[in-house]
């Protein structure tokens, strides 16, 4: 298998102990899949690399159908609890099979058994079924096509370079590592279609999308486009990109079928519509229904999906106006269509109703939406927590999101729930994740990030892991399997989504970044501009009242959310100034006053962020020197950006409000 200069991540293999599964994997069978087959000889190429790495055993005797110590089996039966892509590893008898119900299956259920190989975990007596929650499991690339990786912080893209399309070595190891966490669809641009990745539907590029796909096919996943809404007007010269259109229409059922021709096996298109400034149907008077059915419909007959997301607000307010409230405008500009849109179309919907915020509430799109497939998606590149620089952990973050009860039915009504397809009953749901990847030699700028890399794959395939599992995982995959380093590291990771978030913006309200840049503290960089992100902090209070009394944000949740949000008594407290408008003596449950609070979380977190320093340097002679100065040089830089951020937050509230710390602490 063709190495580069870039790490192998947890794919690594190196030299393991073996704790007995040496006995199975030297003697293969392969019963009901075919050896011939691209996805079947990718699971072969990586056993045989796992094995060799890890075991030290050089090669295993593969045999068609008959009885061996491992045998790869194709499953069945009516009574197969296996369901698509799903597997299950089982070892009875000194024989472990590993079954599988299709050859995506089968590539899963290979890589979960070097994943315990690699944890030095014992096979014997193994039983484990492992369906995948979600059926639609994708990174998101926002690779643009001259190199650069809208809010990237790992380098620049490995799928483009100069508005060329690279398929390489680097691409490979790409998609072996996605797939080996259960990833199935990949959009490899950016959202924001511009200039040359508005021709990657035309013939400049499309042999190469295809020469692409078809890499991905290989390891079960399926390539997906983002595409410029205005396509018939850049492309086509026409003059407009009304949905209704009928000369619209043809330009675009034209296209798809040539981008079809060319590449076959197309996920499908994710579209960004009037949103930031890209075109969409609003701008002929249409719904987001009108917009997205057009292009389902056209590509339909080629199985294709149409992704479309929710992320449509208006980003030119006007920051006196204190009615428009940005949390509510991507609920008012979906809700209206429920039902209306086509069975290959998937809505995708940020977590939350701003954008990535370290705290936000679930967007009440997950719940109020019945009648419409549904995808959630989420960040791991890390744009306002932290950029990869700081470490920040996501899991735990995504976690919530999933066990979120949105109250729309009386059961199943999670978010999990809805994008797994259980709460509606429908096959097109999903999750989506913004990928953190660049062609820094370690993927994803911090070493420690690569942790949510691997960690929302997991989470995706499997909704049910804890973030806890999932960071044991990745540790002992990725730096050692020694207790002291799991433990230390898993403390580290586990701590650090609440760390970054008692540094920065307190209590759900959000953002107080850097203007463009989203790193950084800047308390008012955008209390006066378009972006309707504000925190009004006065002499007074701060915080947005969201209740049915202020913007009636609060009113767009099913009961009892809605009640809770609307009520500042039952509100949950890390979300309180999300919705309510809070003055600093206002009293928290733990008997602190909200202006103590914003004072003493600022003085924790750096705290904690010292602390977490000083885990990782008693972890010196345990992790590789390169590794460990790469996570030690950040964690400089994020204690100085943490004690950055507690200093003007603590000054900033201390000026407005002229209320002292309780504990006299130095507030500049
Ligand atoms: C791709 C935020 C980011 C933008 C991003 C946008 C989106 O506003 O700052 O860089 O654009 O979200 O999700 O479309």
């Amino acid at each position: 298998m063709e190495q580069g200069a870039w790490s192998q991540l947890w794919l690594a293999y190196e030299k393991r102990q073996d704790r007995g599964a040496g006995a199975y994997v030297a003697d293969v069978a392969l019963n009901g899949f075919s050896g011939e087959h691209r996805t079947v000889k990718r699971a072969l190429e990586e056993l045989q690399a796992g094995i060799r790495g890890m075991l030290g055993i050089e090669g295993y005797r593969l045999r068609e159908t008959a009885e061996a110590t491992l045998v790869l089996k194709r499953g069945t039966g009516a009574d197969q609890e296996i369901q698509k892509e799903g597997f299950c590893l089982l070892e009875k008898d000194g024989v472990l099979t590993v079954e599988a119900a299709d050859e995506s299956g089968l590539l899963y259920g290979v890589a979960g058994l070097l994943r315990l190989i690699a944890m030095e975990k014992s096979l014997a007596g193994i039983c484990s079924l492992s369906n995948p929650s979600s059926p639609l499991r994708m990174y998101d690339h926002w690779d643009n096509m001259d190199g650069s990786i809208e809010r990237g912080y790992s380098g620049h893209s490995f799928f483009f370079r100069e508005n060329e399309v690279l398929v390489d070595g680097r691409t490979r190891d790409y998609a072996r590592l996605v797939s080996s966490v259960g990833i199935n669809g990949v959009v490899i641009n950016n959202v924001n279609v511009k200039q040359a990745a508005t021709w990657l539907i035309t013939d400049r590029y499309l042999d190469k999308v295809r020469e692409l796909a078809e890499l991905f096919e290989d390891y079960g996943i399926r390539l997906f486009l983002a595409v410029n809404y205005a396509s018939p007007i850049e492309l086509g010269g026409l003059e407009s990109a009304d949905p209704l259109d009928l000369e619209v229409q043809g330009w675009w059922r034209d296209r798809i079928a040539q981008v079809y021709q060319a590449v076959p096996s197309l996920g499908g298109f994710l579209v960004k519509a009037d949103s930031e400034g890209r075109p969409g149907p609003f701008t002929y008077g249409r719904t987001q229904a009108d917009g997205a059915n057009m292009l389902a419909r056209l590509i339909e007959p080629y199985g294709g999906l149409i992704l479309w997301r929710c992320f449509v607000y208006n980003c030119t307010q006007d920051w006196r106006d204190r009615k428009t409230d940005r949390a509510k405008a991507g609920y008012d500009s979906f809700i209206g269509q429920d039902g209306d849109y086509l069975d290959n179309v998937i809505l995708q919907i940020k977590n939350g109703p701003m954008d990535f915020q370290i705290r936000e509430p679930v967007s009440p799109l997950f719940g109020g939406m019945r009648k419409t497939n549904q995808m959630l998606e989420v960040q791991v590149a890390q744009e306002y927590t932290g950029q990869q620089i700081d470490v920040c952990y996501l899991i735990p973050l995504f976690r919530e999101v999933l066990d979120f009860d949105t109250y729309c039915q009386e059961d199943n009504a999670l978010v999990s729930d809805i994008i797994s397809g259980h709460t509606f009953g429908n096959q097109n749901t999903g999750i989506a994740a913004v990928c953190n990847t660049g062609d820094d030699f370690n993927w994803t700028g911090s070493d420690l990030a690569a942790a949510n890399f691997y960690g929302f794959g997991r989470l995706a395939f499997c909704h049910g892991l804890t973030a806890e599992e999932i960071a044991e995982e990745w540790i002992r995959l990725t730096l050692s399997n020694e207790e002291e380093v799991v433990r230390k590291v898993k403390k580290i990771l586990l701590c650090s989504r609440e760390v970054y978030e008692k540094y920065t913006s307190p209590l759900g309200i959000g953002w107080m970044v850097t203007p463009n840049t989203h790193y950084g503290c800047s308390v008012d960089g955008y209390e006066y501009s378009r972006w309707g992100t504000y925190h009004r902090a006065d002499h007074l209070g701060i915080g947005v009242d969201r209740s049915m009394r202020g913007t009636g944000y609060a009113g767009q949740y099913q009961k009892p959310n809605a009640e809770r949000y609307d009520s500042l008594q039952d509100c949950p407290e890390e979300l309180l100034l999300f919705f309510h408008r809070v003055p600093y003596l206002h009293r928290l449950k733990s008997g602190k006053t909200l202006i103590q609070h914003i004072y003493d979380t600022h003085f924790e977190g750096v705290e904690e962020v010292e602390e977490m320093i000083a885990l990782w340097e008693s972890l010196k002679e345990s992790i590789s020197g390169e590794v460990y100065d790469r996570v030690r040089e950040r964690m400089d830089r994020q204690l100085e950006n943490a004690r950055e951020w507690r200093d003007q937050v603590n000054a900033y509230f201390y000026r407005k409000s002229g209320i002292p710390d309780e504990k006299g602490r130095e507030i500049y």
